[in-house]
């Protein structure tokens, strides 16, 4: 077996179903390789920024390893945005990337693709990744690839592999098999003991779930969890949609002055807030009436523990879980958030009218949709369409809720059918769309058929509620719908609450093709969620 054959049973083994890609001649060697080899299917989408979403999509949905594999310099670098993303929203996405053969390093000449060294591109990737390494040497190569694997997997967070021209094809021995690291288990016991301990004392514990129980497969868990501690549960904003699959009862995601005003109270007057996997961000806390003091809730982040003045360095979070359940036994006379009481029921949805369609609708009618046939998972862009999401009923989101780049929506949908086989309904502005919608050409050739929301309002509405005189937060009102057949798919304008349903019902009954419904907003409308998020900002900024 060569490099690339070790590599690929390697990453196999930590989860990754698939990779996406474009190649390049210095990743042609490799790229043929992966072909030869057929382990792991090979997408290759049209511009790279794409190709790490739809990774990193494919990771958050299915866990294990998501792979994006680029060419060097022109390729790399243009993954380097969805690198950055993966790393801020703690995804395990593996660059492969593609480089000089070390005689051709050697030559003097400049290389094509080259910045200012021929490592510029390495020491870009530093600044992106937890692990490193350049595969040059086969019989280094198999403990390098584990340790980089591994530390990707460990941390949740991106690593890259560089492999120049010469080395795909190179025999090589096999790739140790995965290994999580030691802990300190009397360290690890102390912790789950204060943690109770400090929760039990609490008169209002509120338990809020953030995006890596999801990244270390933990949901199950964390809500066996939380009924034996008979606690009440909320999501952050980015971890909204978490726990969806276990039929625990949440109370809601908190969004502070954004959201809903009960979530917020018990959150923010917790004498015990518990913050699992939470990513401590300005997205998920800063818009609270009453700030949240930090000192006084236990955070369980990054592999370490912190209460009060205590931290605990190196406890895996996945390892606190098991410990915590080990010891957990229901509190008495505390209500499982299992009882009715803790789930209202969900009125059925009503149906759209004749009258312009807003964001709220797309909700609804999306909300409807789901009653009838059964949730979707949703990929989601920056935007509107975002803050729209939280009004959806529980269901699988993946969006880019933190470090909020644009243009994750589409890209995200396809690397998102592709792992789990699941079609997803993608919420996107036209803005966003404008970015990376065109790789719905790819959707057939991929064997995908999400359906597409364009909120269509004609500009960067997210930006021009801030910046309400400005016109170069306007944009020309596209017409979407009629570019879908040109891209092997099925478009439809809608512009009433009633359209909207209608064109729902026909893009969820025709499969095999994409679906693009251009939803064409009244100028101005914006969801309930941005207004009161909007004005939150502007009440906090001036007092
Ligand atoms: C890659 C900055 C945040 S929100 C926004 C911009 C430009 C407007 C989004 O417009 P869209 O949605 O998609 O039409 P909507 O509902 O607001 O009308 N570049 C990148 N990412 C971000 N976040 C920006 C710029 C931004
Ligand atoms: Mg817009």
């Amino acid at each position: 077996m060569n490099l690339t054959d070790r590599l690929l049973q390697a990453l196999a083994l930590r989860g990754a179903t698939e990779i996406f890609g474009i190649p390049g001649d210095f990743a042609l060697p490799l790229f043929r390789e992966i072909e030869r080899s057929g382990q792991l299917p090979l997408h290759t989408l049209s511009h790279e920024p794409s190709v790490g979403f739809a990774a990193d999509a494919a990771s958050r949905l299915r866990g294990g390893l998501g792979v994006a594999a680029v060419t060097y310099g022109a390729g790399a670098f243009n993954v380097v945005n969805a690198v950055a993303a993966a790393y801020a929203e703690r995804v395990p996405l593996v660059v492969l990337s593609g480089a000089p053969a070390a005689h051709e390093a050697a030559s003097g000449l400049l290389l094509h693709h080259q910045v200012k060294t021929l490592d510029s591109q390495w020491r870009v990737f530093e600044e992106l990744t937890v692990d490193r390494a350049r595969l040059d040497d086969a019989r280094q190569a198999p403990a390098q690839i584990a340790r980089v694997l591994d530390a990707a997997l460990q941390a949740s967070r991106p690593v890259y592999l560089e492999i120049p021209r010469d080395m795909p094809a190179r025999p090589c021995a096999e790739v140790p098999r995965p290994q999580a690291a030691p802990v300190d288990e009397q360290a690890l016991a102390a912790c789950a003991d204060e943690l109770l301990e400090r929760l039990q004392r609490a008169e209002r514990p509120v338990l809020m779930v953030g995006v890596e129980v999801r990244r270390y497969g933990l949901e199950q868990k964390v809500a066996e969890l939380a009924r034996r501690l008979g606690i009440a549960v909320v999501t952050s904003f980015m971890g909204r949609g978490l726990l969806t699959g276990t039929g625990l009862a949440l109370r809601g995601a908190y969004l502070g002055l954004a959201g809903d005003p009960a979530v917020s109270a018990e959150v923010e007057g917790s004498d015990g807030l518990l913050l699992l996997g939470v990513i401590v961000s300005d997205t998920n806390f800063a818009v609270s009436s009453r700030r949240i003091d930090l000192r006084y809730a236990i955070q369980a982040l990054d592999g370490r523990v912190v209460m009060g003045h205590h931290v605990y360095p190196d406890v895996p979070l996945a390892r606190l879980i098991d410990a915590l359940l080990e010891r957990a036994t229901a509190r008495p006379g505390a209500a499982s958030p299992t009882a009715p009481a803790a789930t209202p029921a969900r009125a059925q949805e009503a149906a759209g009218d004749n009258t312009p369609v807003v964001p709220a609708d797309i909700a609804r009618a999306v909300n409807r949709l789901m009653q009838r046939h059964g949730t979707l998972p949703v990929a989601c862009d920056v935007g509107d369409c975002l803050f729209t999401a939280m009004d959806l009923l529980p269901t699988a989101l993946i969006a880019p809720g933190y470090y909020a780049g644009m243009g994750y929506g589409v890209p995200a949908a396809i690397g998102l059918q592709v792992a789990t086989g699941l079609r997803p309904i993608v919420l996107v502005g036209d803005g966003a769309f404008q970015m990376t919608g065109w790789e719905l050409g790819n959707a057939r050739r991929c064997g995908v058929d999400p359906i597409v929301l364009v909120f269509n309002n004609a500009g960067w509405e997210m930006l021009r509620v801030f910046e309400p005189g400005a016109r170069f937060n306007d944009l020309d009102r596209w017409d979407f719908a009629s570019m879908a057949a040109g891209m092997g798919g099925d478009g439809q304008a809608v512009s009433t609450g009633a359209e909207l349903d209608a064109a729902l019902a026909r893009a969820h009954a025709t499969r095999g093709r994409f679906q693009l419904i251009d939803v064409r907003l009244a100028p101005g409308a914006c969801s309930p969620t941005l207004a009161r998020f909007v004005g939150a900002v502007k009440r906090l900024s001036a007092g």
